[in-house]
């Protein structure tokens, strides 16, 4: 194992436990994905708060790890073949992860793939169009005057809520067993709350939907995983 304070990203969040997965991250619907894992598997891991502000995801040190400046992204001191790897994106992170424990990726071929498809849906549907929403409905584009850029996403919200309407019927997780699609997925469900915007897209007529919302947030590791770098 290489020496992982050799890394920048050490410098500015140092690692007390530097044997451990280390997750820079923040409490977001892409942060927690990452959290909920690791508490889910019960990998051992150490957590740093790194706020949205350019001062944290713009800072050198943590652009050395995702020059992308977006959370989550973690190191694994101990990746393939014992070698340290970085990685950002949270689908990429939860597949690592997946991976790596062996858990919550199905247990045939055909399971991982069916689960990795609706990962994606996740990764290039909800997330980019909830985000888009929560800022033409919340954020600095609810000022804008022409209507068409929030009804375009309210309606896309609405009919990625039906797709996955659908496939909750009759079954409590997305792909039948509860696994990263679930943990990708639920978080940005949630966040329908925090843009106020359950209304908007008629939230209660989903009903697979709400109930499979309350199936996740009952587990304990989502419960700690939510919170995970705390906000403080
Ligand atoms: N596709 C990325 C998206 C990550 C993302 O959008 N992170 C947001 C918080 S939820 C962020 O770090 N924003 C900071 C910025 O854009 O400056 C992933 O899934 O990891």
């Amino acid at each position: 194992m290489l020496d992982t304070k050799l890394h920048p990203i050490m410098n500015r969040w140092p690692a007390q436990f530097p044997d451990r997965i280390q997750l820079y991250s923040f409490p977001t619907p892409n942060g927690v994905k990452a959290s909920i894992m690791l508490e889910e598997t019960s990998l051992p891991y150490e957590a740093h708060k790194v706020t949205l502000s350019d001062a944290d995801v713009k800072s050198p040190e943590f652009l050395s790890l995702n020059p992308n400046n977006k959370i989550p992204a973690i190191i694994d001191p101990n990746g393939p073949d014992g070698e340290p790897i970085g990685l950002f994106e949270s689908g990429a992170i939860l597949l690592y992860l997946a991976e790596k424990s062996g858990k919550f990726i199905g247990q045939t071929k055909a399971d991982k793939h069916r689960i990795t498809q609706w990962l994606m849906f996740q990764m290039g549907g909800i997330g980019p169009m909830f985000g888009q929403l929560g800022f033409f409905h919340k954020f600095a584009g609810s000022e804008i005057e022409d209507p068409r850029p929030r009804e375009r996403y309210v309606n896309e919200a609405k009919r990625l809520l039906n797709v996955l309407n659908q496939q909750l019927d009759g079954q409590d997780w997305i792909a039948r067993e509860y696994s990263i699609a679930d943990i990708a997925i639920a978080p940005w469900l949630r966040g329908l709350e925090f843009y106020g915007a359950k209304e908007l897209v008629g939230w209660d007529d989903y009903t697979n939907v709400t109930a499979y919302l309350d199936r996740f947030l009952d587990r304990p590791a989502v419960q700690t995983g939510l919170v995970t770098p705390s906000r403080d």
